[in-house]
């Protein structure tokens, strides 16, 4: 036999935190790792576990008195000489900036955890059928849901995730109101029994967007903080509108361009002539604008009540250009009356004046439809976010050559990838790959564009 005193371990950057629960009486035989005591700070709840197993004595601590490291919590009878080493806290939830290290390399739970931080209830693990996530708007049941912590140990707050109960909606019973593992069961009986509401499900619309995790990453690996581009602060607040607010579908399609190809092969002495560099990118523009011609549907906005179409009877297009500083959408103006060549030239000089940082307000603005283009780069398929208030965008992929049935035979053949992203508010289904399918047509033999 021998005895062994047990100090409070490093716990991390916490100084004179409370004990809030001990959970073992002296005499008790312990395993090594069983919780022992918890703590709570503001920012965590840490469950302290047994360095070794053996048998509890000398308890030395009380409920609500403030710990430091190395502190005597108790003395622990050891049956073999056993070095009584301090393992690390088991810190549930701490607030990422405070994360003890050595916490923060604990197990997986430990890594849940962090995703959930205890201060902030409206994070709360994800809910069972029964209770599902939400209910920000129902009166809480515990009286300290009102505060911004719930006092429960790190095994009820594992138990109460693991049955998908949200704390908040459980009345505590121990004291100061803790809750305890027995109110979380209760708590589900009384919803199955139908003597309490289960939580009801949230109104999404305007209902507050559910916040990402909050993460210290330093304990897992070296890290470095880079200021986003201005381009691409103000870019991400639009995409987000534009991803919120637009419900999309994508529609993919190919396109043979086999023919379309050789004639802009035919062209380019031509154009060489004129000064311009001919990629597809011009001839799309055309069939686009002869789509939605067809569609005009598709050029189009909605009007603020969401109740009324704004169809527009001029055609500009916007074409997504990749700067060092970020993706910009700049204007090419009434694409219905522009050749060829003159489009191939307009799109140079805004490209030009987007890589260069020069594109004014106007360069930016008044677009109807929008192209983005990366199929000079590469990719099968994307899904593009619909330019709001535009209701409708084109991706263009890379063209690959590929074996396509004439019926009787194999023929290589170009084919172009493309999608079609849509605000199913204003499009149909059925109309989106209507669409897609006319501008394949069109596409793929540019004489339809004169019918
Ligand atoms: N399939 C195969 N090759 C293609 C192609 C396609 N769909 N589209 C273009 N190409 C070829 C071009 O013909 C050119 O090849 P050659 O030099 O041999 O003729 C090469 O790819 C490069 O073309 P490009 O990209 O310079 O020119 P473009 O007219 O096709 O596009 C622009 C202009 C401004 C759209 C483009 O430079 C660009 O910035 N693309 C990126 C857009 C982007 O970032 N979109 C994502 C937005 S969402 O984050």
């Amino acid at each position: 036999m021998d005895m062994k005193k047990f100090l409070l371990p490093d716990i991390g950057n916490y100084h004179d935190t409370p004990v809030i629960e001990i959970l073992v009486n002296e005499g008790d035989m312990v395993e090594k790792d069983q919780s022992i005591l918890t703590l709570e700070s503001d920012k965590a709840t840490m469950e302290i576990p047994a360095p070794v197993s053996g048998v509890i004595r000398n308890i030395q601590v009380k409920l609500q008195q403030k710990l430091n490291q190395g502190d005597h919590i108790c003395d622990i009878e050891t049956a073999m000489d056993a070095p009584v080493q301090a393992p690390a806290a088991k810190a549930e939830a701490p607030a990422p900036a405070a994360r003890p290290a050595k916490a923060a390399a604990a197990a997986a739970d430990d890594f849940m955890a962090a995703f959930m931080p205890s201060s902030k209830p409206a994070a709360a693990p994800a809910a069972a059928p029964a209770a599902p996530a939400a209910a920000a708007a129902e009166k809480p049941i515990n009286a300290q849901a009102s505060g911004a912590t719930f006092h429960a140990s790190p095994s009820v707050r594992a138990h109460a995730r693991n049955l998908g109960v949200e704390l908040r909606h459980v009345a505590g019973s121990g004291p100061k109101g803790r809750i305890q593992k027995e109110d979380v069961e209760a708590y589900i009986k009384a919803v199955m029994q139908g003597e309490k509401a289960a939580p009801k499900a949230p109104v999404t619309a305007g209902a507050g967007i559910p916040q990402v995790p909050v993460i210290d990453f330093s304990p897992f690996g070296p890290t470095e903080e880079k200021e986003l581009s201005r381009i691409k602060k103000l870019s991400g607040k639009h995409l987000t509108a534009c991803w919120l607010n637009i419900p999309h579908v994508t529609q993919f399609d190919e396109c043979d361009i086999t023919e379309l190809e050789a004639f802009r092969a035919s062209l380019k002495a031509r154009a060489e002539k004129a000064g311009v560099k001919m990629t597809p990118l011009p001839f799309v523009m055309k069939a686009v604008v002869q789509a939605l011609k067809e569609f005009p549907q598709f050029n189009a906005s909605l009007n603020p009540s969401g109740e009324r179409l704004i169809l527009k009877g001029y055609y500009n297009i916007g074409v997504a250009v990749d700067t060092p500083n970020g993706l910009v959408v700049p204007v090419v103006r009434n694409v219905d009356r522009l050749g060829l060549f003159d489009l191939a030239r307009e799109l140079a000089a805004i490209s030009q004046r987007a890589r260069d940082g020069k594109l004014s307000p106007t360069d930016m603005s008044g677009g109807t439809f929008s192209i983005s283009s990366l199929g000079g780069i590469g990719g099968t398929q994307f899904t593009p976010i619909v330019n709001a208030p535009e209701v409708a965008i084109l991706g263009l992929s890379k063209a690959r050559m590929a074996p396509v049935w004439n019926g009787s035979s194999f023929e290589p053949r170009l084919m172009m990838p493309f999608s079609v992203s849509y605000d199913h508010r204003v499009i149909d289904g059925a109309e989106g790959v209507r669409f897609t399918t006319r501008l394949g047509a069109l596409l793929r033999d540019l004489r339809e564009m004169l019918i």
